[in-house]
């Protein structure tokens, strides 16, 4: 049995397709049923359906023998304990750093918003900027606005979240895009499946 962990939205979204090339369709709708675990079409593989952040955690433990998370996630979460074979080129955005659109470039320390600390503190240091990360869990585009933070770092995809609460997209931290993981002893123990299900993704990818 091979069991992949997948986020449910957008990912799941444009998993579903690389999923029907290689002969996986699952076999209920996530957002109609609250089943966690999802059958397929194929007897040996199941998904299970998670918080994009927790996707990593399932792989590294092996709860899960492969999994499809951001980019984003992984280097929050620090994946060296995964293997990375595939970026799968779906879920594509930008992590930026945005500002109000008529805050002046910040100089000395600033205040930062962001559910992405490590990603932020690795950042700024590497610019030589002195930042004070304050972690939330959502809404950072508040965070400007009512004065906790100078600017915040937060995926943007079209930017309109961004202007329709006043900010704008001040500097690119990195493209992102969902990756393939494998849990590391799966990917010995159970070779020959995770091997050919990596070379029906990279065929569908290449079509692309
Ligand atoms: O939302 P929830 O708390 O349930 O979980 P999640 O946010 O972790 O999951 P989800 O499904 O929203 O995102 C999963 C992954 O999709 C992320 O880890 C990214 O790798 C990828 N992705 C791609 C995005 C976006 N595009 C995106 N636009 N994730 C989030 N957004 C959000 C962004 O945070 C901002 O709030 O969309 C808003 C910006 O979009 P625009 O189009 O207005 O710029
Ligand atoms: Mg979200």
């Amino acid at each position: 049995m091979l069991t992949i962990a997948v986020s449910k939205g957008r990912i799941y979204e444009e998993t579903l397709p690389l999923l029907a090339e290689a002969g996986i369709t699952p076999i209920d709708d996530p957002k109609k049923c609250r089943k966690l675990i999802l059958q397929t079409s194929r007897d040996d593989v199941q998904l299970v359906i998670i918080r994009a952040t927790d996707v990593p955690t399932f792989v590294e433990y092996g709860a899960a023998d492969l999994g499809i998370a951001g980019k984003d996630v992984l280097l929050e979460h620090g994946a060296d304990s995964l293997y990375e074979p595939l970026d799968l080129n779906i879920a594509c955005c930008r992590l930026m750093t945005a500002a109000h659109k008529d805050a002046p470039e910040q100089r000395g320390r600033i205040r930062v918003a962001t559910k992405y600390v490590k990603i932020a503190q690795s950042y700024f240091a590497s610019k030589g900027i002195q930042a004070e990360i304050i972690k939330l869990y959502g809404s950072m585009e508040l965070a400007p606005l009512v004065g906790l933070a100078d600017c915040i770092v937060d995926l943007v995809d079209t930017g309109n979240t961004l202007k329709a609460n006043d900010l704008e997209p001040r500097e690119l931290i990195m493209n992102i895009s969902s990756r393939l993981v494998v849990n590391k002893a799966a990917m010995k123990m159970k070779h020959a499946a995770i091997a050919a299900l990596l070379s029906q993704f990279e065929q569908t990818l290449a079509k692309r």
